[in-house]
């Protein structure tokens, strides 16, 4: 209901028009059945059956004009706004091109035009309209930012034979500022847990942000470190350069809003613990956080608790440095 762009803001406006519209009509035929009913009722020694009426050329003429007229102007503009909703953007050299994939539990965001690939927070520019191609690796999950646009179904795309439609759609988010999003379709034990964040930047930041993204990885200083977290987390998740997109990429994980998208990190104006403690919280226990998700307990990976905390410490350091009046 507080539309941050032009999508949200149509979608918001056809609903404002067609619920004016009802609560209208919907007076207007209380009214008249109250004064029906009042006005006609039967009256003290009235007995006979009152004279009856029927058809009224001028009458029925009325009734069949006006929700005709009601109709065609509540259809109007939602054909306009549909043709526009379901405009193509996948081959607009303008647009953002950015290809979603949902997973139980998190959400990838990947940039094929770019080259990078990102976890939970889907950076974005102010000034383009974001293209979306979406896809699952498991079950049908939706993508819904409230405040930029209506919702889109995830359907798996895994085996060919097997091979759902692949959804589009486009928002753009011309002001700068995080957007809250969710998964709206139920997807297993951990589905309400399913958020992510859309965070508009200005164009400038945005270059930088990509350029960031795809600089070297950064390793733990510590030799022995870096090999653990080779072989522990590496195997599944991907740094930079380094490592697999099995799991959601760390690239950057200390700027991000938040840890497994449920803890948020403090930041200026928002309630939260630092992203140092919020990694420790979710690295120690990640089934506690998000029941059912895939990462499995650091125990089982060979990881005694220091070294996950110095896991936790070196992931919590590794920042990204686009935001011009970032606190960091
Ligand atoms: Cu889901």
């Amino acid at each position: 209901m507080n539309p941050q762009g032009p999508v949200a803001q149509g979608q918001l406006d056809l609903m404002k028009l067609a619920i004016t519209i009802m609560i209208v009509v919907l007076l207007v035929v209380f009214a008249i059945a109250a004064y029906v009913l009042v006005k006609f009722r039967r009256k003290k020694g009235q007995t006979e059956v009152p004279e009856q009426v029927e058809g009224n050329f001028k009458l029925e003429v009325i009734w069949t004009v006006i929700p005709l007229i009601l109709v065609i102007v509540l259809a109007v503009p939602t054909v306009q706004q549909l043709s526009a909703l379901g405009k193509d953007y996948t081959k607009d050299e303008n647009a953002l091109q950015v290809k979603v994939t949902a997973h139980q539990y998190w959400w990838e965001f990947s940039y094929p035009d770019l080259g990078v690939t990102t976890a939970q927070d889907l950076i974005i520019p102010t000034d383009k309209t974001i293209s979306f191609v979406l896809n699952s690796s498991d079950v049908v999950h939706s993508f819904w930012v409230p405040s930029l646009s209506g919702k889109m179904d995830t359907n798996f795309a895994g085996d060919e034979d097997k091979k759902g439609t692949t959804n589009k759609f486009h928002f753009s988010a011309p002001n700068e500022g995080v957007y809250r999003g969710k998964c709206a379709e139920l997807c297993g034990a951990s589905h309400a847990f399913m958020e992510f964040k859309v965070k508009s930047v200005s164009p400038d930041e945005f270059d930088k942000w990509v350029a960031s993204m795809k600089a070297p990885a950064v390793l733990p200083e510590d030799a022995q470190l870096a090999e653990k977290f080779k072989s522990a987390c590496l195997s599944c998740h991907a740094v930079g350069d380094q490592g697999i997109a099995v799991g959601p990429n760390l690239t950057g994980i200390g700027s991000r809003e938040s840890v497994a998208s449920m803890l948020l990190n403090e930041r200026e104006g928002q309630e939260g613990a630092s992203v140092e403690d919020n990694l420790k919280e979710w690295l120690h226990n990640p089934q506690k956080v998000k029941p059912g998700n895939q990462m499995p307990d650091p125990s089982e990976l060979g990881l005694t608790t220091d070294e996950v905390d110095a896991i936790a410490e070196y992931l919590a350091g590794y920042k990204l440095d686009y935001e011009t009046n970032s606190a960091d």
